[in-house]
């Protein structure tokens, strides 16, 4: 016998198999432009100041720390480490701010939030369960819950508005680097 008659004694699960297996790993590989990871959250404020946008300093390395400084009704300044780069301060260098430092790998997966005309509460909740608070815990204000659109992606940059305070603030979610 031949190889090439070999075929024809192929049992029907193995006929399946040689069918099937080429088909299915088709289905399951996911060429990279159908892949999605960035989303937004946002943006939650008013639309007084002046806008900021942060997704430059997103090139220094994973969010590593905040610094947000806050008065008995708003915000008054955030400011984010990007690796061990400082972004600019969005708001006032008055007043003084409270620091948060993650640790490696630890990234920011959801932030519970309350605006008016301006942002007046914030608190961040890392992928170890970790939840970092800023701002008075009480008004009127309207909340929000922004949460990355899809699994094992982090805060990597925000962008909003800014003056003397934080007027608006969104989140930008994606792979850590
Ligand atoms: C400034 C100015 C406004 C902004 C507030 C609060 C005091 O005014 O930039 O446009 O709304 O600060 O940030």
């Amino acid at each position: 016998m031949n190889c090439c008659i070999q075929i024809y004694h192929f049992s029907p699960s193995k006929m399946l198999a040689f069918v099937l297996l080429p088909l299915l790993s088709a289905g399951v590989s996911v060429s990279p432009d159908q892949v999605r990871f960035s989303s937004y959250s946002g943006e939650y404020g008013g639309s007084s100041g002046q806008h900021f946008d942060q997704s430059q300093n997103q090139l220094d390395g994973p969010i590593t720390a905040l610094r947000i400084a806050a008065n008995d009704k708003y915000i008054v300044s955030i400011q984010v480490c990007y690796g061990d780069s400082w972004s600019n301060t969005e708001g006032s260098l008055t007043g003084s701010p409270s620091e948060v430092q993650l640790f490696p790998g630890e990234g920011f997966v959801q932030v519970l939030g309350r605006f008016t005309g301006y942002v007046e509460y914030l608190a961040f909740r890392t992928n170890l369960g970790r939840l970092f608070a800023f701002g008075p815990g009480f008004s009127s204000g309207t909340t929000f819950n922004a949460e990355p659109l899809f699994p094992q992606t982090v805060l990597r940059f925000i962008s909003g508005r800014s003056g003397s305070l934080v007027d608006a603030i969104g989140f930008h979610w994606d792979k850590q680097p």
